[in-house]
């Protein structure tokens, strides 16, 4: 990678992945694009466009006129978000994804594509999911991930596009707050656990869904899109994860850090039939043995960090 647009860079992972692109690849080489400009790093701290991603003629002007060769395709509607309302969310996850697609393919870009574990469904062995199995989502945010999953396949195939994606696990961070997803439980626990010692769980306890936290998953994308392609058998997309827990394993590794936090339940239909459909934990052979994937934090180191930085912010 040398020059690079991202899309979505307002989000969850957009904040981060632009300035910690930026650090490795220089401000200058890095464009980050999302509907508006909003305050913070990824729109004021270096190049930045307004892009609808749904709009391919203005897609392919921008990628044009900044001449990135990597596209980083981020911006999206996730999955409760999505159940809310399907159309908009198919609108953007798939018709969006096309347009970014189509303009890479045109100017020669390499191109990422984040799914998810939301890819899977309720068919799927759900402990030690394989790399390789069933895939038979159940909300519309899934269908469109399975479904751009095999698009960035075909383009490969296709069209010898470098195509390549990481199915992301729940992410865990403190810049900024989850855009409406299912996994989103275990960020708000952290931010509750600071401003009042405790945290009303909206996901059941026993449900296991795989996390990582955010300088892991950023890590992963570089080392993805900077891995040799005659290593990658696989490419869209790879199976990550840094841990798999449940509600009452997050609050003890909190109490750990903080020996008073409480955590109580008011389980929320929606995402917890979402959060059943998901796995329980992924088998990540394939990422650590075509590209070296090897994240760094574990449940408590995580905990330990996400507490002290968000004492700090709050
Ligand atoms: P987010 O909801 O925090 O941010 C998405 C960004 O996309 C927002 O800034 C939004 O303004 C932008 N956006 C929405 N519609 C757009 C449009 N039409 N044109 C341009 N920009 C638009 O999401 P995130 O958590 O940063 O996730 C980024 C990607 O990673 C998504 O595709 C998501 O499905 C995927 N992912 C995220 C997670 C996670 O836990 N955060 C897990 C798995 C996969
Ligand atoms: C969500 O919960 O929708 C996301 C995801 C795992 O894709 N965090």
């Amino acid at each position: 990678m040398k020059k690079i647009l991202v899309t979505g860079a307002n989000g969850q992972i957009g904040v981060e992945l632009v300035v910690h692109l930026r650090k490795l690849y220089g401000t200058e080489n890095v464009l980050a694009t999302d509907l508006r400009r909003t305050p913070g790093a990824a729109s004021e701290g270096g190049p930045f466009a307004a892009l609808d991603v749904r709009d391919p003629k203005a897609f392919s002007e921008t990628l044009r006129s900044f001449g990135a060769d990597t596209v980083l395709h981020l911006a999206g509607i996730l999955s409760a978000r999505g159940e809310a309302d399907p159309m908009f969310s198919w609108d953007v996850n798939v018709n969006g994804t096309c347009a970014a697609l189509e303009a890479a393919r045109e100017h020669g870009a390499a191109f990422f594509f984040p799914s998810s574990i939301a890819a899977f469904g309720p068919s799927t062995p759900s402990k030690n999911t394989p790399q390789d199995t069933l895939q038979r989502p159940s909300t519309v945010y899934g269908v469109a991930k399975v479904s751009m999953e095999l698009l960035c396949d075909y383009y490969h195939k296709k069209f010898g596009m470098d195509t390549r994606g990481l199915r992301f696990p729940g992410l865990i961070s403190y810049e900024a707050l989850p855009g409406g997803g299912t996994t989103d439980y275990a960020v708000h626990i952290y931010y509750d656990a600071i401003k009042k010692g405790s945290y009303t769980s909206f996901i059941a306890q026993g449900t296991y869904m795989d996390m990582m936290y955010m300088p892991d998953a950023l890590n992963a994308i570089v080392r993805l899109m900077e891995a040799d392609p005659a290593r990658l058998l696989h490419r869209n997309a790879f199976n990550i994860s840094a841990m798999s827990f449940e509600p009452e394993q997050i609050a003890a590794s909190i109490r750990k850090f903080m020996p008073g936090f409480t955590m109580d339940y008011d389980v929320d239909p929606l995402r917890q039939g979402i959060a059943e459909s998901w796995p329980d934990s992924l088998d990540c052979s394939a990422a650590r043995e075509e590209w070296g994937f090897a994240p760094e934090y574990d449940l408590d180191r995580m905990s330990e960090d996400m507490l002290a930085r968000l004492k700090e912010k709050l």
